[in-house]
């Protein structure tokens, strides 16, 4: 550590968390875990074990009251954002918040409103995807207009597995969240409806969980988008875009891994789990929001993004009953431009 590191304090250590003290002890520059926020004692412990010199408490006001740290990472479950929030935006501490920003929008609201009490934005969302460098490549090549105007965009979003804490709703606002997020990213344009389908159901998948689903997304520019959310495929993790334009085609997140010839087969290596597909994705967005922190700015998607993901959650959850659910998204405050 040195004297000018930034100490960040992880809070929730869980997979989440526990993957993002490892990677900033090892991976990040400029930062260091100084703090470890985790009621559970085990996991607390474990965490710490990865993170040399890091304090454990149990509550986010005891780390901030002992001043054991400079910034705050959150990877708790959404549902416990906000108690970490409204403290950590009350200190004027830089926030690394993992998605979603809370889990509706009216709670998301309160959190944009203390936010705005300061006089900058301190929160960045972590929408890793952003990150990706075919993302980023495919968002670049949208912009350009080479290949036309982008018409649509076809994708697919399968996980092998999902714990057994995973509910229906969880397709949406624990699933689906991303590509709320990336979708207008890519496109530059909002949402403004969204409609699921069901296919037949996946007879391996847990019994409460009717799925796969396929979403339609509309965005105001008029790309439709479609998502295979599909969440037991047992075989890989696989997030893939192909995106449709007037003269072209372009396609990202295909199997990327080794490639093996053998017994008279071809095959190519895929992930198991979002923590390795995206490993450089979540190196790339801590390491840039540390950075952005030493420059009092965030560099990534801010609070208002996330509100607006937290409206379409919502709609997305109503669309699971049934018909096209339309988003009404307000004025952006100023704050935010
Ligand atoms: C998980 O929480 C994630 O954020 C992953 O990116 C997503 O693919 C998975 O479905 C979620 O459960």
């Amino acid at each position: 550590m040195t004297q000018n590191d930034l100490r960040i304090g992880v809070v929730g250590a869980g997979l989440m968390g526990a993957d993002h003290v490892t990677r900033i002890t090892e991976r990040i520059s400029g930062a260091v875990v100084s703090a470890i926020v985790e009621p559970d004692a085990a996991r607390a412990e474990s965490a710490v074990d990865h993170a040399p010199g890091a304090r454990a408490f149990s509550r986010i006001e005891d780390a901030l009251d002992a001043n054991a740290l400079d910034a705050v990472l959150i990877a708790t479950p959404g549902r416990f954002h906000e108690q970490v929030l409204l403290p950590a935006l009350e200190a004027e501490l830089p926030i690394l918040c993992e998605k979603p920003l809370t889990p509706d929008s009216t709670s998301a609201w309160r959190v944009l409103e203390a936010e705005q009490r300061l006089a900058r934005p301190h929160i960045q969302v972590g929408f890793m995807r952003r990150f990706d460098a075919e993302y980023a490549e495919l968002r670049a090549l949208i912009a350009s207009a080479e290949l036309g105007e982008l018409v649509m965009l076809r994708c697919a979003h399968r996980n092998p597995t999902v714990p057994d804490t995973y509910t229906q709703q969880m397709l949406i606002s624990d699933s689906l969240v991303h590509e709320f997020d990336v979708a207008p990213w890519l496109a530059g344009s909002d949402i403004a409806s969204i409609e699921v389908k069901y296919p037949r159901r996946n007879s391996l998948s847990p019994e409460r969980l009717r799925e796969p689903i396929l979403v339609l997304i509309e965005l105001e520019n008029g790309v439709l988008v479609d998502v295979e959310m599909n969440v037991g495929v047992q075989f890989g993790y696989q997030v893939a875009t192909e995106a449709v334009f007037e003269k072209g085609i372009a396609r990202i997140g295909q199997p990327s891994g080794m490639q093996t010839w053998r017994d008279g087969r071809f095959s190519v290596g895929d992930h198991m789990s979002f923590v390795t597909r995206f490993a450089r994705a979540y190196d790339a967005q801590v390491q840039r929001w540390v950075d952005a922190a030493g420059r009092l700015a965030i560099d990534g998607p801010n609070a208002w993004d996330g509100y607006k993901v937290a409206l379409a959650c919502e709609a997305g959850v109503s669309a699971l009953d049934g018909g096209l659910v339309a988003i009404d998204i307000p004025p952006r405050p100023a704050f935010y431009r």
